[in-house]
């Protein structure tokens, strides 16, 4: 197991949209097991590929209160979503202490393959349709700022890069 680097907003490559897995192997198995250990290290909720600059359709989850109910979905999809909506103050490893709340869809119906490659499909509500909603989008290329005014956007983005610019100056010291 390793624990990867996860890339900071407003890297580009977090723009990347992710391809589907074609074939769940051992090399995808590894994937899992690292972004899992990468997840509970940060620590955080859940972590899609993207944010280790993997750019293929894999998500790790864990919503439980003791951190111990990983859930893996490899080629997710949101096969039917309800229209009302529930409103959370969202956090994002990739953008590290930025907290605010996006509006999206309460309950969602999802479709995945399992580790082993095995479909299976699960409804969600609470935090875990948030989760889910949170980390299909990254992997569409699409971080949780986005949902925020063009102005907070921008603060956020200087703030991050000021932030960026500190931690090169005093790692080259
Ligand atoms: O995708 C990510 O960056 C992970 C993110 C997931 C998420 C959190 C909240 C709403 C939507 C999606 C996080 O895990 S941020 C950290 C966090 O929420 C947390 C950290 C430690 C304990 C409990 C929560
Ligand atoms: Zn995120």
């Amino acid at each position: 197991m390793a624990i990867l680097p996860i890339l900071r907003y407003p890297d580009p490559r977090l723009y990347k949209k992710a391809e589907p897995v074609k074939q769940v192997d051992d090399r995808i198995r590894k994937l899992v097991s690292d972004m899992a250990e990468t997840m509970y290290a940060a620590p955080g909720i859940g972590l899609a590929a993207t944010q280790v600059d993997v750019h293929e359709r894999v998500i790790v989850i864990d919503v439980s209160e003791e951190g111990n109910d990983l859930l893996v979905l490899i080629n997710p999809e949101i096969i039917a979503r309800s229209t009302d909506t529930q409103v959370y103050e969202e956090g994002c490893l990739s953008v590290p202490d930025v907290y605010d709340e996006v509006e999206r869809a309460a309950s969602i119906t999802v479709r995945a393959l399992n580790e082993n490659g095995e479909p299976f499909e699960f409804e969600a509500d609470g935090l875990l349709a948030v989760c889910v909603q949170h980390e299909i989008d990254h992997l569409d290329g699409k971080v949780f700022v986005e949902y925020l005014s063009r102005l907070k956007q921008e603060r956020i983005r200087t703030r991050l890069r000021k932030r960026e610019k500190e931690r090169e100056r005093v790692s080259v010291r």
